[in-house]
């Protein structure tokens, strides 16, 4: 059997996982003699609350979030899923930003001093009219809030209520010419503010600026958002302050935080994720419960709703995330094994 030490460059997202933390943390653990082998969470003893967040990674009371978040006004949407809405606290604290550290906890605190105001978005490349949004520009497009399932690609998933315009009200001013094919994005780049580009080791040996893309009808389709807000106030830094994407019927990581420009090109992108392992994460990313990821069955997923001990519930994954009537016909024809 081939055994290796992977450097940090071959550090891919799953490795990375809270159940990772976790079973690191448990090992430690072990090693300082906290708990047997058998046992798990039960030798914990109740005083040592503090240790049993640490243990799961839930430290309640650290990355509460602190910078002033302006409520917005907007309109309810038809896009609303009936289901069980994470709380805000869990959202808000359980992130995936590896510009700002790699454990689910970290986004929270280290990302609090982030300054969004002044920000510029740029939309450039393949349009009729390039477009440059400062702050408060990116408010100036009606808002409103949509509901949707966020699924990530380790398989974990949340409702999240998000407030936003559709990115394709953004393009249709820009004018696509007839050369744009795709979508290309890209978030802030400042090592100065978000200490996970100043190392391989710190950022989890991805590449930065963090990078996505999409293809323009995927980019036009109506689901696609630019979200400015969520729970009725502007974003926190840690889940993408001030603008970031959401594509609800993709994998969590097509949804590029702190955006600072939008390219439409003729050629397909190259995204961040399927940089760094090419065979694991793909362009499309498009949710599918029969195509496993190669290390880890995509079948099914670990619904958060308050993040507590056991409230977590595994639920089946739907194709497209539950989107496929409003998304399964941008893919006729194509084999989604192969564009995964
Ligand atoms: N720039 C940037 N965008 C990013 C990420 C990231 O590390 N950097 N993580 C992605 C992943 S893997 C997920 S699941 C979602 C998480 O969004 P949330 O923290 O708001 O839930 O953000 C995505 N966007
Ligand atoms: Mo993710």
């Amino acid at each position: 059997m081939l055994i290796r030490t992977k450097s940090h460059q071959d550090l891919t997202e799953a490795e990375v996982t809270d159940e990772s933390v976790f079973q690191n943390r448990r090992s430690v653990l072990k090693r300082m003699g906290f708990i047997g082998a058998g046992s798990l969470l039960g030798g914990v003893p109740a005083a040592n609350a503090g240790l049993l967040d640490w243990l799961s990674g839930e430290d309640q009371t650290k990355g509460k979030p602190t910078v002033s978040q302006k409520a917005l006004s907007y309109t309810d949407s038809s896009h609303r899923v009936d289901e069980t809405i994470t709380t805000e606290h869990k959202a808000t604290t359980h992130n995936n930003f590896y510009e700002f550290g790699l454990s689910k906890s970290d986004p929270s605190q280290n990302a609090q001093s982030f300054q969004v105001d002044p920000w510029s978005l740029t939309i450039d490349g393949e349009v009729e009219n390039t477009i440059t949004l400062g702050y408060e520009d990116l408010f100036s497009y009606p808002l409103e809030e949509r509901i949707y399932r966020l699924r990530c690609v380790e398989a974990w998933s949340m409702v999240i209520p998000w407030v936003g315009f559709p990115l394709a009200a953004l393009l249709k001013k820009a004018q696509p010419t007839s050369k744009a094919k795709y979508v290309a994005f890209q978030t802030l780049y400042d090592p100065k503010q978000m200490i996970g580009q100043t190392s391989r080791f710190l950022g989890g040996g991805i590449r930065y600026p963090y990078v996505e893309g999409l293809r323009l009808d995927e980019a036009m389709n109506p689901l696609t958002l630019m979200s400015v807000g969520m729970y009725g106030k502007t974003l926190p830094p840690q889940n993408g302050a001030p603008i970031r994407l959401v594509v609800p019927w993709k994998y969590g990581f097509k949804s590029i935080k702190s955006l600072v420009k939008i390219t439409l090109t003729e050629k397909q992108p190259p995204t961040t994720w399927n940089l760094s392992a090419p065979q694991e994460y793909g362009f499309y990313a498009n949710v599918n419960p029969k195509v496993d990821h190669p290390r880890w069955s995509q079948a099914s997923e670990r619904r958060i709703t308050t993040g507590g001990l056991g409230a977590d519930k595994r639920i089946p994954t739907l194709p497209f995330n539950g989107y496929a009537d409003q998304v399964a016909s941008l893919y006729t024809g194509m084999d989604l094994r192969r564009f995964y």
